[in-house]
This record gives structure tokens, sequence and C-alpha cells, in this order.
């Protein structure tokens, strides 16, 4: 028998989603990665950790893993390339397209492990500079789109919410962070988290159709139809105001638009309300109280809220709502978390003054009635981009994301993707959408790179309740080596190295969001000799709170609760900016809400809605089996009763229609659900050209999603939820 390798453990931070969990990985004498847990030692996670999270080594040792680049051969199949030539290759291929035809002839887009990862998402977007490159898309505007316009209608509060460690009450609104990690419940050992602060007295209010695991610890849990959002909220807003609830001296002091407001949510009776959205009036009027009457809370909106048609007005009532309540920090109150390693900024008690929602250029040729605004471009036009005839898209560039699998109709996707004169994929597994690349760049896992918790930090500027509550930040060398004889390089080199190349010179910037109201650093990178991991991620927190060393010399300090506290200071006198809960924009879309439900089909009587499963992120995870065996794939959860009703058992297949597409699904039993309704996970599926048994790759909801009817204004974030759909058995 051979001796058993030696093993070291080693502390990191897992980078699969935005929790950013500490954990410790067992690596062996080979570098390679065998087992992680969660760190009980790290003080702020308390050793919190998922199963994605144990199985996290596996993901960068599966055999499914790219260990190296992959080109299309003149016979149309993919082989592997050395990495250098690949980039040689690439960079001809683009700088050819471009010369030819123009900086609108490259699109690029970004998935979700391209913010994740900071140095990925500063050197590649210090690339799309250099080139000026305008067609940007990101998996943002299939997402949460309603935030980045709301807050342009709004305006923002420099100084900042309330945080849930220090709140009376916390509303969340088509979101369960107890399963997505995601926010809205602070990130670290959420379920922990929120029963301490319910027992200093936190009152949860909770408004899902389904009774989700976070819904089940609410002290008012409102389960009304999908899609029906605006009106519960407009009724808060309503209710609220009649019973004299609103902080007057702020609403004074700092807010325009109220008496526009109070006009537009008058219809929002209770009754109303209930009639629309099929909830207790009562209950509702019980939230109401329960949110203005607290000291501090906020409400906040999730991926339910925003998928569900009116994600530019619900996410902008949310914020009235937290407005009219005067729900922010003010002068003298201390910043529970003014930073680690974001850019040093102050904290003032006033106003960012709205700004413009659109007009930023001139829209894609697919889609004339959505002209680019604040979110970004709508990703889910990109494929009719691509394919339409005065398109001038040549090659796509792909970072961290999954199209095939997460862009709403796979169907149109794949002829897009194939339709591209050069697809570049920086991906480390053979994804469907690698699949149809004509170069796949692979690239290290975060295991293999040095990281830290800039990204997950930098959140707050995405909505008040992201983003750390207290000073927590976590640096981790590179712990583990790429697997023996691989080809690889970081996902930044390849940029890096395909500026070099191009001739390009690369700025980066400061942090991964922008944060409102503030200047980040920006510095230029040395294109002669390659900057390391480390160079970059030393500019990407350049003058932050704590300087990165001060993490990287002492890994086990990670709460920097010593550091001097935070006041948000006095308003400047000189500021005459004020926040709007009365634009025209935004509530215009409530007065289409209320012209009834416009979703509606006939012959489509049951409503899909989207959710997360624990164990798969995204797409990620959905290949390996110790994280899929509970189901096996992503089942369509309906009611016992409905099942029943429709002569269906657990297992059976169902066949889901939509007016737009349909699928066959594995159906299972969810008591917690309204009637009436299928819930079901994204990103699981496989090619829709191909044969495949859904018990095994599950099925890709996009297949229902419609990209041409129904797209909200401004981000054209399809119906992605409460879309109408027939059930039968398949
Ligand atoms: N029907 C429906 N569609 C949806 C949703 C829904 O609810 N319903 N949700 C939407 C939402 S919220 C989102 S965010 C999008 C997700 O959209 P995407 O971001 O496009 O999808 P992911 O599966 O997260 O893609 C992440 C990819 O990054 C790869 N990856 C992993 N590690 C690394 C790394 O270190 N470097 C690089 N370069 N790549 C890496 C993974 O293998 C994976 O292929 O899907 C959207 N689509
Ligand atoms: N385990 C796991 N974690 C993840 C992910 C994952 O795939 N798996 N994905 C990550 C990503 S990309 C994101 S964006 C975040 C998202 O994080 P969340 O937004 O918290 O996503 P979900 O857990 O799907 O919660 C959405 C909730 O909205 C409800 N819902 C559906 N339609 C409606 C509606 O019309 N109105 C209301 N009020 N509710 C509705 C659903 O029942 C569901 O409980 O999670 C991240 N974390
Ligand atoms: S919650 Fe997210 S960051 Fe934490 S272990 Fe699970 S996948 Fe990793
Ligand atoms: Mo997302």
């Amino acid at each position: 028998m051979e001796p058993a390798l030696p093993v070291t453990t080693k502390k990191t931070l897992c980078r699969i989603c935005t929790a950013n969990c500490p954990i410790l990985v067992d690596v062996d004498a080979t570098g390679r990665p065998i087992a992680a847990r969660g760190d009980k030692d790290n003080p702020h996670s308390e050793g919190f950790f998922c199963l994605k999270g144990k199985h996290y080594p596996e993901i960068h040792t599966a055999d499914s893993r790219l260990h190296h680049s992959l080109a299309r051969g003149a016979d149309g199949a993919l082989a592997p390339i050395e990495a250098e030539r690949a980039m040689d290759e690439v960079a001809a291929r683009l700088g050819a397209i471009l010369d030819e035809h123009g900086r609108e002839s490259v699109a690029v887009y970004m998935g979700t492990l391209f913010y994740q990862l900071p140095q990925t998402a500063s050197v590649a977007t210090a690339w799309m500079d250099a080139l000026r490159l305008r067609l940007r898309f990101s998996s943002g505007t299939i997402d949460q789109p309603g935030k980045q316009t709301a807050a342009a209608a709004h305006g923002h509060w420099l100084a900042g919410n309330y945080v849930f460690d220090e709140s009376d009450t916390w509303m969340l609104i088509g979101t369960n962070p107890l399963i997505a990690i995601s926010g809205g419940i602070p990130h670290a050992n959420p379920a922990r988290r929120l029963k301490r602060a319910q027992a200093r007295g936190l009152q949860l209010i909770v408004i899902d159709p389904r009774r989700t695991e976070t819904a089940k610890h609410a002290a008012i849990h409102l389960q009304p139809r999908p899609g029906t959002d605006p009106a519960i909220v407009a009724g808060l807003i309503r209710e609220i105001i009649r019973a004299d609830l609103v902080d007057a001296e702020f609403v004074r002091d700092h807010v325009d638009g109220f008496e526009t407001l109070r006009d537009a949510v008058d219809p929002y009776t209770p009754e109303y309300v209930a009639a629309r959205a099929d909830v207790d009036p009562e209950a509702l009027v019980r939230a109401a109280h329960v949110f203005a009457r607290a000291k501090k809370g906020a409400a906040t909106a999730g991926t339910g809220a925003n998928m569900s048609g009116w994600s530019n007005v619900t996410e902008y009532l949310v914020l009235c709502l937290n407005t009219i309540c005067g729900h922010y920090r003010r002068a003298g109150d201390r910043v529970a978390n003014p930073g680690v390693l974001t850019t040093r900024r102050s904290f003032p008690a006033q106003a960012m003054a709205p700004y413009p929602v659109d007009g930023f250029g001139k829209p894609l040729v697919s889609r004339p009635d959505l002209p680019p605004a604040v979110c970004g471009l709508p990703t889910s036009a990109l494929a009719d981009e691509i394919l339409h005839p005065e398109s001038t898209i040549k090659a796509l560039v792909t970072i961290g994301g999954n199209p095939m699998r997460a862009w709403p109709d796979p169907k149109r996707t794949r002829r897009a993707l194939e339709a591209l004169d050069l697809h570049v994929c920086v991906e480390p597994r053979l994804t469907d959408t690698a699949r149809l690349a004509d170069y796949v760049l692979a690239p290290k896992l975060p295991l293999e790179t040095p990281g830290c918790s800039l990204s997950t930090e930098n959140l707050f500027t995405v909505s008040p309740a992201l983003g750390y509550t207290e000073r927590y930040g976590q640096y981790a060398p590179a712990v583990a080596a790429p697997p023996e004889g691989a080809d690889l390089r970081e996902d930044w080199q390849y940029f890096y190295g395909l500026a070099k190349r191009m001739g390009l010179a690369l700025e980066v910037g400061a942090g991964v969001f922008p944060i409102m109201g503030c200047r980040t650093p920006r510095s230029a990178l040395d294109m002669q000799n390659e900057p390391t991991s480390d160079e970059i991620l030393d500019l990407v927190t350049k003058d932050s709170w704590i300087p990165l060393d001060r993490l990287r010399k002492d890994p086990s300090q990670v709460l920097f609760e010593d550091e001097p506290d935070v006041f948000v200071a006095p308003a400047d006198p000189e500021s005459r900016a004020r926040l709007d809960v009365g634009s025209a924009l935004m509530l215009d879309e409530l007065r289409d809400f209320a012209a009834g439900d416009r979703f509606a089909r006939p012959g489509f009587d049951y409503r899909l809605v989207s959710r997360r499963m624990s164990n798969t992120f995204n797409s990620m995870g959905t290949d390996i089996e110790a994280l899929t065996s509970r189901y096996g794939t992503n089942p369509a959860f309906l009611h016992p009763e409905d099942l029943r009703a429709l002569g269906l058992a657990r297992g059976d297949l169902v066949k889901l229609r939509s007016p737009h597409g349909e699928l066959e699904a594995v159906a299972w039993p969810d008591p917690d659900l309204r009637r009436g309704l299928v819930s079901m996970c994204h990103c699981w599926g496989t090619d829709p050209e191909a044969e495949s048994d859904v018990r095994k790759t599950g099925a890709n909801t996009g297949l229902l999603i419609s990209v041409e009817e129904d797209c909200a204004r401004f981000s054209g974030i399809p119906l992605m939820s409460a879309i109408p759909v027939d059930v039968a058995r398949a």
C-alpha cells in the first residue's frame, strides 16, 4: 500500500456565491484540494457554509474541468490549444473584426462569476474600456435590473440605510435569503443572524407566493398571487400615509413628490389589494404598521419581485416605502460598516439627486423601443441583436457566464451563438455554451488564485440590504495547485494577454461596482512586465479603509471593529439635492399595472414562479452528482392538491406549456406553495436541440420565456416569473 500523502489545511474563501464563506480546505502534497468545510474560528461566519462549498474542491478536480484552452479546428471540432497560442489567435481575430467593422462589432457578456472575482472584473473591464466597447451585456438585466432604474429615478441617501443587525423590522419581497444566501439577511449564517435578531425583537415581514424557508420564520407572511407586488407595496404606502405614520420631518427636509405618490397609491385600499393579490387585508395593514412604526429597518426586493413583470415600479415603490418612513441613517448615527476593502468615503446625511434613467446612446437595432438605460443593455435582446439583418455584432466574448442555460429562450440563444463569426468563452467547463464557442479560454479556478471579499463588500452599492453588515474583510492567497499538466491562466491574465497583443494600455479602477457619490482611484497597469494577481488586488483595493496588506499579513484578523468608529456627517448646507418619490416615469408603470393583469393568457391557468435550489448555483453544480442527488433534477414543484387534481404523483413527468414554448419536467409536491403555481429553478436542462432525459438533465425554464412579449421597460427583463402556463401529464 502506498503511504498516504500528508495533508495540510488552508484558510480561504469560497467564491461560488456572494456569501464568500470563509472555509478551510484540505490540500494534499501535490496541491490538490480534497475536502472543505466552514471555518469555525471565523467570528463573522461562525463556521457557516453550504453543501456547494463542501464540494468546492470537487469543482476544481472534476473530470469535466478543462485543463487546456480549446480552439475550433478546420474539422469543426474543439481541440486543445496552448494558452499563449490561443491568445495570439483570439487577439488576431478580434483585431481583424474590429479593424474591419468597428467597435460595435464585438459584444461582451459578463456572467455572475465575472463580478465575483475582483481581478477578473477589473482587468476585463479595463480591456473593454481600452477598446471602447459599447456593447456590454451582463446577467444584471435578467436579474434585478429595477434596482438601478429605480435608484436613478429616486436618488440615493448618501448616509445609507440601517443594516439588518441593528434593525427592528425587515421586509423581504420576492427573495429567499436563507437559501439564496444572496443578501437581504446577512450572508454569513443568515439563519443564525435572523434568530438572534428576532430574539432582540426584530419583526420579519415576508412577501412571497411560497411559504419559503425564510417565510416560515416571518412574523407576517403575505402569500400573494405572483406578479402583484406593485399592489402590495402601493397598499403598504397608502396605509402608512392614511394612518399618519409618515416621517413628515424627513419628507419635508429631503423628499420631493410626496403628493404625487400619495395620489398614485390612493386606489390601493386594503380591499383592492386583497382582491388583486389575494392576501388578507388585515395582515397587509398590520405589515404597514409594523414597518412604519419601527425605529430602524428596511424593505428590500429580490429576483421574484423583479422577474414577475414589474421590476421598475416595484423596486421604485420599495425605495419610496423606505423613504417615507425615513428608514435612513441620520447625522451622528454610527455607520455599522463603513468598509474594509472599498474606497474610503464620507457618509453625509443628505440626498444625492435623481439622475437620468435612460438616454445612454442609441438603442440596439433589434430593440428600438429600449433606449439604453442605467441598468445596462438588455441581455434578453442580445440573441435577437446578433441575429438581426442589420446587426453590427460579429463577435461575442463571454466571461464567467453560461448563456445557453441562463438567457431566456435557449433555442434563440443557440441560433444566435451559431451565427457569430467568433465566440470566445472564458470558462472552466465544457458547458452547453462553451461547446458552441470558437475558443474556450480555460482559467485557473479561485482556490488556485489569491482572492478577497471585495466583491461582496462592494454589493452595498446595488441594494441597501446587500454587502456586509459589520467591518469584515478576508484575503486568501492561492491555496491549491492547478491540476497536474494543465495549461491555465487566471481569467484576468487572458485579458491582459489580449491587451498586450492588441497594443492596448490598461487602466484599472478600484472596486467592482461603482459607489454613488464617490470617485474611486484608477491606476495604469504595467504593460511591459505582467503584474501579479496580488498586485492587481492591491490596485482594486487602492485607498481602501484598511490596506489589503494588513489582511494579508494577519489572516486571522477579519473583523475590524477596533478601528475608529465612523459617524454620519451633517449635510453640506449648500446641498439642495432631494429624493424623488413622485417620478412620473416610474409611477406611469403603476397606472399600467392598475389597468389589469396584462400577462394573463386564456387557457394558461397556472403561473410558473422562479426559485433557487440550495445545492446548485445557477448552472454550477448541475453536473455534480453529490449536489443534485436530492431531487436528481430541477423538479416542477406543485401544491399536492393541484397534483391530485391533475392526476399526478411525485416523480411523474409533466408537460408545461406557456404561450411561447414548452418543456417536460419531473413533478414534485410542495405544500408550501399557493395553489395554481408551479415553482421551478432555472439554469438546468441541456442543448434544446438534442434528445435528453429530463430526470437526469432537468429542464430549462428559459424555454417558456418570450424575449419579444412582456419585456419590462429600460432593462427588457422578460416575464421570468409569474409566467402563465398550462400543466398536463406528459
Ligand atoms: N428562467 C430563468 N432564467 C434565469 C434566472 C431565473 O430565475 N429564471 N435567473 C437569472 C439570474 S438571476 C442570473 S444571475 C443568470 C445567471 O447567468 P450566468 O451568470 O450566465 O450563469 P451561471 O450559470 O451563473 O454562469 C457562471 C459560469 O461561470 C463559470 N465559472 C465558474 N468559475 C469560474 C471562474 O473562476 N472563472 C470563469 N471565467 N468562469 C467560471 C461556471 O462554470 C458557469 O458556466 O441567470 C438568469 N436566468
Ligand atoms: N443556492 C443558490 N443560491 C443562489 C443562486 C442559486 O442558483 N442557488 N443564485 C444566485 C443569484 S444569481 C441570485 S440573483 C440570487 C437571487 O436571490 P433571491 O432573489 O433571494 O432568489 P430566490 O431564492 O429565487 O428567491 C426568489 C423568491 O421570489 C419568489 N417569487 C417568485 N415570483 C414572485 C413574485 O411575483 N412576487 C414575489 N413577491 N415573490 C415571488 C419565489 O417564490 C422565491 O422564493 O441568489 C443567488 N444565490
Ligand atoms: S453559501 Fe455560497 S460562498 Fe458559502 S459555501 Fe455555499 S456556495 Fe460557497
Ligand atoms: Mo442572479
